[in-house]
């Protein structure tokens, strides 16, 4: 596929090879300008809380109201970033998080993946990344690290979707090829900042390491057994605002429970079961 290309739907033959063989397809074009910036809306709103928590506690005197969201968060808050966390989930549970999962060039790839009905899993991280920041970096492992052997058979995609422009010099993703097949390998916390379970460097084969700038309405699919890490950032002051979100093969395991009910299924499209509305969904957070 041209790589500029956006993504038409079913995946073709020769992606449906690429993710078997290598793990990972980045989709061009798959999520709507409007699913973006809904999702940024609600990621500002966030900061927003942040900035007027400083103020109150006297940390900050300039809110930088006027600030745009590439860069508010690092310029009013950045010395102080992080004390609110690496990754935020409860805090963006919004209905914008919500609709992002059922974008639906994105929903048609992953329901092509599955081959099954498309269910939403519950783990989705908001991720600042700052320049600079160690915190934010993260280590080569797999999603099957977080979630244990039990999901080494179950197919849970990760759909990562940034909401601006990313390359090797401001924090984007590299996956490593074919390592899915390599199944659960064992992960150890990283001895840096941000304590990420991380799998031994001799697992990596560098050749087969990807490197994946990415373009608004982008999504880079991979597999919870393929290896991937995230790139410092080295460069600007924007932040590298991205979200991760997850899919379940319809009947597998999803690892570990998050959901307030545990049997809660979160069906996103299918044709025999009822469609998850909003008002079910956040009430399992
Ligand atoms: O966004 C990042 O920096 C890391 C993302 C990641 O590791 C993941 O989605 O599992």
């Amino acid at each position: 596929m041209n790589t500029n290309q956006k993504q038409t739907t079913p995946l073709s033959p020769e992606q449906v090879d690429q993710w078997e063989n290598d793990g990972y397809l980045l989709l061009k074009g798959v999520v709507p300008e409007s699913a973006i910036n809904g999702v940024r809306d609600s990621f500002a709103r966030v900061v927003d809380g942040i900035i007027r928590e400083l103020k109150e506690d006297g940390i900050i005197e300039d809110e930088g109201s006027e600030l745009p969201f590439e860069t508010r968060f690092v310029q009013v808050a950045g010395e102080h970033a992080n004390r609110f966390g690496r990754s935020w989930r409860n805090q963006v549970a919004t209905s914008e998080v919500f609709e992002l999962h059922y974008a639906p060039r994105l929903v048609d790839a992953i329901g092509h993946l599955t081959g099954t009905d498309v269910i939403g899993h519950p783990v989705f991280n908001a991720r600042p990344k700052l320049p600079g920041q160690q915190l934010t970096v993260v280590p080569w492992h797999q999603d099957s690290g977080y979630f244990g052997t039990v999901s080494e058979t179950s197919l849970i995609p990760t759909a990562w979707i940034p909401l601006v422009p990313v390359d090797e010099t401001n924090g984007c993703l590299q996956v490593v090829a074919g390592s899915h097949r390599l199944g659960v390998v064992d992960h150890r916390t990283e001895e840096r900042e941000g304590k990420f379970l991380e799998v031994m460097d001799e697992l990596i084969e560098n050749s087969r390491v990807v490197t994946c700038p990415m373009e608004l309405g982008d999504a880079l699919v991979f597999h919870n057994l393929t290896f991937h890490r995230s790139l410092p950032h080295t460069t600007s002051e924007i932040v590298r605002w991205a979200i991760d979100i997850r899919y379940l093969r319809d009947g597998d395991h999803p690892g570990t429970i998050y959901w307030q009910d545990p049997d809660f299924k979160w069906v996103i499209r299918s044709e025999t079961q009822p469609i998850t509305a909003f008002a079910q969904w956040v009430e399992m957070w």
